[in-house]
């Protein structure tokens, strides 16, 4: 056993404790060194998790294939164990922390008898940063490991970090422990323990459920944190959009999973209106912690350093900033393999491969059937890559500041067919509170479930937010009143449709003319349409230079419909109901008068 490269009595005996439970055969500290790293590829690609893709084409870049059943979070497996349920929420599954404990431990116990243990310690957020909080996790997958290597900052720095740590009120370390186990989908669990500052997760190999600094940390486990120190951890991008007079203003931006946040996160500016001059400045596509600061506007950094982004569907024209960004140094995750040993997905750019490795390992060809009659995709519909920030043109050269970027506007955002417009603003806090928490989306295939299906999600955190929804209601409302100036809140929608079924919204990188209305709005530029649901465009304040759409289409797209929006709200009393007494007066308060603003309207 290698020595512990750490004096920190409370990570000693943490790790001499779940390693007695796992009984790994050897313990290896992960120091974030190039030569580690290396030697770990080369492991990996031995024992079959990696295939070391064509160095020439593709240098540093790796494809891993997860177990079939094994390729998206699984939410109904996902719990929130704390002692009272009603911490938890109607929006959790829970599990008292004595009965998750108890039944983890069957599962974990000697589960990594023939395999080493890692321990990676990493700090999500820049190492030292007033924002930042340090985990350690423990997992017998070098896939993990290498993935957390590109996710997170980790190493000996973070240790060091940890060990000058003062002994103050959120010090410490989040413990996370993870098991591949026998990859068993009944027997996997996510377990989340926000009393205990720990999470464990057994069973799986997916991404969002093993990275565990992710999901788990940055947005279960800190949201708990953030409510109790009076911050905010949210499942947002951050893009700073440089106006041409070399101004930047930031804004954060909440979808639901594979809802957009990546491609909006990185985008081109549009050919038309690039005479302009703006320039888009990457800082996030999926996380951000947000702090009121010294002068009383809010603040985020996002607390990754990599990006695990949906595959199919990213190319040239929809994400071109993607594609260069993972051209090296990236582990992709169930895509085809192509002959020259580069990959390739739906949606990908140039022709379809005439055949390849599909992302369950058999050998492909385009439109072949399986058993069902369904054609059968090369890679998987949430084939993910995960490629390090700085590889993007676009990253933001903000990244590092301890202090983050001021945030001017908060967007929210779902996948609708009909019923949300195009852009929204809302009248102010209280209401753009009321606008995020009764959001909707279909469900992609992020996730286990019914593609298409409608559900509430609220602030794109209903399979994120670690505690009672309710509370959290309540903490956005309070954070405004922290706030000199709270961000405006907006809600846009890419993805209305036409009679049948096309989007009616060229989308990607021309969203950039709907965040300069935005950001007209924010500097007071342009005054607005005021509808029952809040304040809409005049059609001709959307800079439209160098694209046409069809007569009457953005009236369509920003179309606010009486009787959709009555059918809304029958929705969303359905989901406040979930929550009983424990729902804000003011959310409801906020619904009833969206009610009888819409009777009123024509
Ligand atoms: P997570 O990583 O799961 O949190 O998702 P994300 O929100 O970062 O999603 P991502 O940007 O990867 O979006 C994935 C899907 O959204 C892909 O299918 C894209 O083609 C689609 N998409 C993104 N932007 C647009 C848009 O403006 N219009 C349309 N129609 N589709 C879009
Ligand atoms: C999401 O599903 O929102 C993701 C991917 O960003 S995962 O990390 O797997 O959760
Ligand atoms: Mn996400």
């Amino acid at each position: 056993m290698e020595k512990f490269p750490t004096t920190n009595k409370k990570l000693i005996v943490w790790v001499n404790l779940m390693a007695k439970l796992c009984s790994p055969v050897r313990i290896v500290w992960i120091n974030g060194s190039e030569e580690q790293k290396q030697l770990l590829e080369n492991e990996s690609v031995a024992s079959g998790e990696l295939i070391r893709l064509n160095q020439d084409k593709l240098p540093g870049c790796f494809l891993h294939r997860t177990a079939h059943d094994d390729v998206s979070r699984t939410e109904h497996l996902t719990f929130i164990c704390t002692k009272k349920k009603r911490d938890a929420g109607p929006n959790n599954n829970w599990m008292s922390p004595a009965a998750a404990y108890r039944k983890a431990k069957t599962i974990f116990l000697n589960a990594m008898a023939d395999r080493t243990m890692y321990v990676i310690p990493f700090s999500m957020g820049p190492v030292g940063s007033p924002f930042s909080k340090i985990g350690v996790e423990l997992t017998d997958s070098r896939y993990v490991v290498l993935n957390m290597l590109i996710m997170t900052r980790c190493g000996q720095d973070v240790l060091k970090q940890l060990e000058a740590q003062p002994l103050q009120a959120g010090a410490g370390f989040t413990k996370c422990l993870h098991s591949k186990a026998k990859l068993d989908i009944n027997k996997r669990m996510i377990l989340h323990f926000p009393e205990d500052n720990t999470i464990w997760s057994v069973n799986s190999g997916y991404g969002g459920n093993v990275l565990l600094g992710k999901k788990c940390l940055s947005l279960r486990i800190a949201s708990f944190v953030a409510k109790k120190e009076k911050w905010m951890a949210e499942h947002m991008l951050i893009m700073g959009i440089e106006e041409p007079n070399g101004h930047v203003e930031y804004v954060a931006a909440a979808f639901p999973s594979a809802c957009g946040k990546t491609n909006l996160a990185m985008l081109v500016p549009p050919e038309g209106l690039k005479i302009k001059g703006y320039r888009i400045w990457t800082v996030g596509d999926d996380i951000s912690w947000m702090r009121v600061d010294s002068d009383g506007s809010l603040w985020a950094i996002n607390p990754e350093t990599g990006f695990f982004g949906v595959a199919p569907g990213t190319n040239l024209k929809s994400n071109p900033n993607m594609m260069e960004t993972i051209k090296k140094n990236t582990i992709y995750t169930n895509v085809l393999l192509k002959q020259d040993f580069t990959v390739w997905w739906e949606g990908a750019d140039g022709e379809v491969p005439s055949e390849g490795i599909d992302w369950k390992g058999n050998p492909w060809k385009p439109n072949t059937l399986d058993a069902g009659g369904k054609v059968i995709k090369g890679a998987h519909a949430n084939a993910r890559f995960t490629a390090p920030i700085v590889n993007c043109p676009s990253a933001s050269f903000r990244l590092e500041q301890h202090h983050g970027v001021p945030i001017s506007a908060i967007i929210f955002g779902g996948r609708r067919e009909h019923v949300a417009p195009l852009v929204y603003e809302s009248f102010n806090w209280q209401h753009g509170i009321f606008v995020a928490a009764t959001m909707g989306s279909e469900l992609t295939a992020a996730q286990v479930g019914k593609l298409g299906q409608v559900r509430r999600d609220p602030m794109a955190m209903l399979p994120f937010c670690g505690y009672n929804m309710a509370d959290y209601f309540k903490h956005w409302l309070n954070m405004g009143k922290l706030m000199v100036k709270p961000p405006k809140i907006f809600h846009v929608n890419w993805f209305r449709t036409d009679d049948s079924g096309g989007f009616l919204w060229p989308g990607f990188c021309e969203n950039l003319r709907i965040l300069e209305w935005i950001l007209d709005r924010c500097n007071n530029k342009v005054t607005a349409v005021t509808t029952p649901i809040g304040y809409i465009p005049k059609p001709s304040d959307i800079d439209m230079t160098g694209i046409t759409l069809s007569d009457g289409v953005l009236e369509k797209l920003l179309k606010v419909d009486k009787e959709e929006w009555l059918g809304e709200l029958k929705g969303i009393r359905k989901f406040f109901a979930d929550f009983k007494k424990d729902l804000p007066k003011e959310l409801m308060g906020e619904y009833d008068a969206l009610m009888e603003r819409l009777k009123k309207y024509e």
